[in-house]
């Protein structure tokens, strides 16, 4: 990369079940990220907790609604900060709906500075809900599906109010293998590139990576999404929602060779890292190798 680094933590959990990954962007320091990173960089802290914020009395299945779309809006001018101030944002969630916030802060600087934005959504799950299809009402299961434009309307249109909505067709999802049934539907109709695990057993992780990599051009920035749950429970059990038969260390470690030879990094998340369930660290630990293998000469 050729920016400075910014990193700032977002220490809430409200969009998943468990409460531990609000600790994440902590355990992430303490696993020693930060003196990993060998290129230029500034740490800016955690994002406070919003104070007072609007209350929507929204009736959609989608919990902490209020909340989450406050501390969304603070990490989103967080990020807008940071990107204005010269560096390349760095989010250490916190559950992946923070996406939102993050994802869209970037999303809006590439639509004013006219770069093609190409987002690498790693995960297990495509988190393409809305309120109808989820079973659980938890909002980390819709980030995706809010920044393209649906969703419960006080994050739709908080999306909308800062800069638009979007574009399906630059999500890239690479490791997916829970997807909910209505979910399942929404992802067959739209534009986005997913690919499954099934799809990373047929054509392996290589030609998955190719694929994706053939869209990037010089004009490219790349926002990398990466949900730690995209990883196999065996490796990563450190996660809020641990689905068996994910991506092996050397398929996520070719992920991450294949962003940071691209050289068109612009951007990144680390997602759901649950301290409450990880094995002595295991999780941090892998965290911190594979994200500041990004951030190395
Ligand atoms: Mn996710």
């Amino acid at each position: 990369m050729k920016k400075k680094i910014g990193i700032c933590g977002i220490p809430s959990s409200l969009g998943c079940a468990l409460p531990g990954t609000k600790n994440g962007p902590n355990a992430l320091r303490q696993a020693g990220l930060i003196g990993q990173i060998t290129l230029p960089h500034h740490d800016f802290g955690d994002v406070q907790e919003p104070q007072e914020y609007p209350k929507f009395n929204s009736k959609d299945n989608a919990k902490h609604l209020d909340a989450l779309t406050a501390w969304n809006t603070a990490l989103y001018e967080k990020v807008e900060e940071i990107i204005n101030r010269g560096y390349a944002p760095l989010v250490l969630g916190g559950d992946h709906a923070y996406a939102m916030g993050s994802l869209g802060a970037v999303g809006h600087h590439c639509m004013k500075n006219n770069k093609d934005l190409l987002v690498i959504w790693f995960d297990a799950h495509t988190d393409f809900n809305t309120p109808e299809t989820s079973p659980t009402g938890n909002i980390h299961g819709m980030p995706v599906r809010v920044l393209t434009g649906q969703g419960p309307a006080p994050l739709v249109n908080f999306i909308k109010d800062k800069g638009g909505f979007l574009a399906e067709n630059i999500f890239n999802m690479i490791g997916i293998r829970s997807v909910d049934e209505g979910e399942q539907i929404a992802v067959d109709q739209s534009q986005m590139s997913v690919f499954t695990m099934a799809d990373v057993r047929q054509q392996g992780i290589d030609q998955v990576l190719e694929t994706i990599f053939a869209k990037v051009t010089n004009n490219t920035h790349i926002h990398f999404s990466f949900d730690i749950d995209g990883i196999d429970p065996s490796l990563a059990p450190g996660v809020g929602t641990p689905v068996e038969h994910g991506l092996s260390l050397e398929q996520t470690q070719k992920v991450f060779q294949a962003i940071k030879q691209s050289g068109r990094l612009g951007s990144m998340d680390v997602v759901e890292l649950n301290p409450d369930t990880d094995n002595q660290d295991q999780t941090a630990k892998l965290a911190v190798e594979l994200v500041s293998s990004l951030f190395t000469e």
